[in-house]
């Protein structure tokens, strides 16, 4: 490494070892500057290690504050580029930054020369939103770091851990990202890698910062404000987003990193799954039972358990069987529930030699990933051996010892790899007429260390710096830092570099396969993530617990994932581990109902969760809960299509509508559905009344329609909510479309529409319907829709069909329409000029609401409905 212009001082140890002497977080706290080793926990290193890499020591009484201080002065890079060597650069293609006239930009950005340092700076405020003037900047071979002070302690993103707060805790909080099998824990790294945070300055503009980077590597949270970076790899390739508001933030990070994927309409509605039906009986006993209470049921799930000892691509015979699964897929696919599988990426080797062709093709294609040796790297996974039989009171290592056979992982960058899958997808597809696939274990996981024989000691295995990440070494729960894999079709790096990709290089190629195999848009859902992911995948929050924290983290992820560009996210309703309880379950049903993602997955050996597994009053109520969800379809699928067209959040932190207001910026607990609905859970145990913040404007209550009083708002304020409700609310100026529910989206997509005025200060009011036919690919590239904008001013409700195509609308009819917010009875209403009967319409003088019923307005052409 030969950067001209870096000052760095080597640090000799006993071990005979040298060091660089990481400067680190330079900041300026009461005007002293820190630093602390951050290869090592701040507890364990002694004032002569520090102090020998010239830095200052001090036992600092302070929580959290580190104790080796970095001298003012210290030196910087003043160059970063490496003349050397090839540097790894993340393999994504992203576009250019827009050619923007200097005038125009809304940013500056200068240089200080010594030491080096740099400062964006937003030119209409002269906000200095980046200064790397805070800390000494570092670009080493395996070691990477920055540090940047921030113009407020407004913070969010960072991806994926479990946060407490959607607000970032700027208290020396050090987050790591590396992707690992496992489930949220506080402080750990979880399954994918989002290198992107939003700030929203004190003036109320709002700027982002994308790193590129895939590299393992951890960011350290100050309260100066300030960050600091640190990675073991790649360059340092920023991308900033200047807003102003944090919509438009998020709006241009995902026009950088590509548009959220529209999933298709159905998988919108309900999902249920579980790991360990361990049969198909058991798989229909609940969805007879969802049937018995009419539970509205999109999809259904088959786990790892569908599988011959949980091999990719096998049925197995006994207690599921080929054609009783084939079966049971069509037939419920007629009453409109669709069948998700789920797939694992690696593929059971070795004892497999000759009898399994997912193996032997992969072999024979070299699809899998190598080792150092440049042979097949084998781990292991699930599958099992044949012929044992397993006793899972073992323990994890008995089990994954004895039972668990070799494991190979393909390479999803090499082009035969994709090839291969498609192949295998599409085969299976025709034994399985699955229509959406579920991938796990895509970090990738491993239950052995590095390999079945380990790892050598390598730079990579044992980099000079170990970021904050769960394991002792890199290859904990993964395959071996040196092994071999593609970076593009015709170039080799190590997983070190890869790692972080893995999941994110499945993805579209498990879309593609899909789409081929079913001829249709598909779905995917994927643990693992990198920026980009949403492209090609939705997302859920993995194994989480049935214990209520887990319900309030599940909001915090919901709307990180919103600002990462993976808008089609939920958490396993009722929880994963551990038996749920009645009342957890139906609080978390309510909240996951208004999850993008509503699915209700279990995990292995725990009670019943599905929602009629509690008796007859429970599923009742779920009933009801859904068809709340499925009344409002037409609006989420709407919040979709802006997502995928527009790059706006479905599910909204509050301060994204109510910025200048800052009670909202550390909201958390209540979450909106894009502009216009409120959501305010129920999230502790024995809860029956909720705090809710309600901001300064108009608001509906969704159940009576009834404003909610001038008096309340732009205040906290206490709501009772028995056992069976969750408080919505409708905010004034918005227009919902809405469709009468049913038990699957297949028949609510034939049923009426409505819509919901809700009127502003202003008695104004704007909404979208987007419809497609719902399953169909890139209907909106192709232009395959309908869209039709909505607005109401002066009394008037004009709708203008701006796009419309074939005949998906056709024989569909606006039947109903409440306004809300209405002062005085008006005398007549009339729709294109023509007065409604008196049947029609009515005006209820204590909510305000007028309500229309049997308008028989084709959804499909413009009309204006008057009142004034
Ligand atoms: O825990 O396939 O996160 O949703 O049910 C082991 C079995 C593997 C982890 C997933 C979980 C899924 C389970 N899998």
């Amino acid at each position: 490494m030969s950067a001209t212009g870096w000052h760095h001082r080597v640090a000799h140890f006993n071990d005979g070892s040298s060091r660089i002497c990481f400067n680190d977080d330079a900041i300026d706290r009461e005007a002293t500057n820190l630093i602390v080793f951050p290869d090592r926990s701040e507890s364990t290193h002694t004032r002569e290690e520090c102090e020998c890499r010239g830095c200052v020591y001090d036992e600092s009484q302070y929580e959290n504050v580190p104790w080796c201080y970095f001298p003012p002065g210290y030196g910087s890079y003043r160059q970063i580029y490496d003349p050397n060597n090839e540097r790894f650069e993340v393999p994504i293609p992203l576009p250019p930054s827009p050619a923007t006239a200097a005038e125009d930009k809304l940013y500056h950005v200068a240089f200080t020369p010594e030491p080096f340092s740099f400062q964006v700076i937003r030119t209409d405020t002269e906000t200095v939103v980046f200064d790397t003037s805070v800390g000494a900047l570092i670009f080493e071979d395996q070691f990477l770091q920055l540090s940047t002070k921030l113009p407020s302690h407004n913070v969010y993103g960072f991806g994926e851990h479990e946060h407490e707060s959607f607000r970032h805790d700027l208290n020396w909080r050090r987050w790591g990202s590396f992707a690992r099998d496992q489930p949220p824990s506080p402080g750990a790294n979880l399954y994918g890698t989002h290198p992107f945070y939003l700030c929203l300055e004190n003036d109320y503009n709002a700027h982002g910062v994308f790193l590129n980077n895939a590299n393992a590597q951890d960011v350290s949270l100050q309260p100066t404000p300030a960050l600091t970076y640190r990675h073991v790899g790649g360059i340092f390739d920023f991308y900033m987003f200047f807003g102003p508001t944090p919509a438009d933030v998020v709006s241009q990070y995902t026009e950088t990193i590509g548009r959220p994927y529209l999933p298709p309409y159905w998988s919108l509605g309900f999902h249920l799954s579980r790991y360990g039906y361990n049969g198909i009986d058991k798989v229909k006993e609940v969805v007879a039972r969802m049937r018995q209470y009419n539970i509205p049921h999109d999809v259904q799930y088959g786990d790892i358990d569908y599988m011959e000892r949980q091999k990719d691509f096998t049925i197995d015979e006994e207690a599921y069987g080929e054609v009783a699964l084939r079966d049971f897929v069509n037939e419920i696919k007629e009453e409109g529930t669709n069948y998700i599988i789920i797939l694992d990426p690696a593929i059971a080797a070795n004892e497999t030699t000759g009898t399994y062709r997912p193996y032997d093709d992969g072999v024979t294609k070299d699809v899998f990933i190598h080792d150092e040796n440049d042979e097949i790297l084998y781990g292991k996974v699930w599958p099992d051996y044949p012929d044992v039989e397993v006793d899972d009171s073992q323990d994890w290592d008995y089990q994954t010892e004895f039972y668990r056979s070799f494991a190979a992982f393909p390479d999803f960058q090499k082009p035969q790899t994709k090839e291969w899958w498609s192949q295998e997808v599409n085969d299976f597809h025709n034994k399985i007429p699955f229509d959406g696939i579920w991938i796990d274990m895509n970090e990738p996981a491993n239950f052995v260390v590095g390999s079945v024989t380990g790892c050598t000691d390598n730079k990579y295995d044992f980099p000079p710096y170990h970021p904050q990440i769960w394991g002792a070494t890199m290859a904990d729960k993964t395959l071996c830092m040196n092994a071999l894999q593609n970076l593009n079709e015709s170039t080799q790096t190590v997983h070190y570099n890869m790692h972080n990709l893995y999941g994110w290089s499945q993805n579209k190629p498990t879309l593609d396969a899909a789409r081929e195999a079913t001829g249709k848009r598909s779905l995917v859902i994927t643990r693992s993530t990198f920026a980009g992911s949403g492209q090609y995948s939705g997302h859920w929050l993995g194994d989480n617990a049935s214990i209520w924290p887990h319900m309030h983290k599940s909001i915090i992820g919901m709307l990180e994932f919103n600002l990462f560009g993976i808008p089609f996210i939920g958490a396993d309703i009722c929880g994963f581990f551990d038996d749920t309880t009645e009342e957890l379950c139906r609080r978390w049903s309510q909240l996951g109902n208004f999850y993008p993602f509503a699915r209700n997955h279990n995990g292995l050996n725990y009670r019943d969760q599905d929602p009629a597994a509690f008796g007859e009053e429970f599923a009742v109520n779920m009933r009801d809960l859904f068809a709340i969800r499925y009344t409002l379809l037409p609006y989420l699928y709407t919040l979709h299509y802006k997502a995928t067209a527009y790059g706006h959040t479905v599910v909204r932190p509050l301060m994204f509508e109510f910025t200048s207001d800052s009670e909202t910026w550390g909201i958390d607990r209540q979450f909106l559905w894009g502009p216009g609905l409120m959501i305010t859970p129920v999230l502790d145990e024995g809860g029956l009344s909720v705090n809710a913040y309600i901001p300064n404007t108009r608001w509906y209550d969704w159940y009576t329609g009834i404003e909610v009083d001038q008096a309340n708002v732009g205040k906290w304020v206490t709501i009772g909510v028995p056992d069976y409700h969750i408080p919505l609310h409708i905010r004034g100026g918005n227009i919902i479309p809405i469709q009468q529910p049913a038990n699957s989206t297949k028949f609510s997509r034939d049923n009426p529409f409505g819509l919901i005025v809700a009127l502003s200060e202003g008695h104004s009011a704007l909404g979208t319907l987007f419809w497609d036919d719902g399953t169909t690919a890139d209907t909106i590239e192709n232009g395959e829709y309908y869209k039709i904008e909505y607005v109401v001013a002066q009394g008037n409700l004009i709708a203008s069909v701006v796009n419309s195509f074939g005949n998906i609308l056709n024989g569909l009819n606006l039947e109903t329409i409440s306004v809300h917010g209405i002062a005085n009875r008006p005398p007549w209403v009339k729709l294109n000029g023509m007065e409604l009967n008196d049947s029609q319409w009515m005006f209820d003088d204590v909510t305000k609401i007028l309500s229309i019923s049997e308008l028989a307005q084709p959804m499909m052409e413009q009309f204006m409905l008057s009142w004034h």
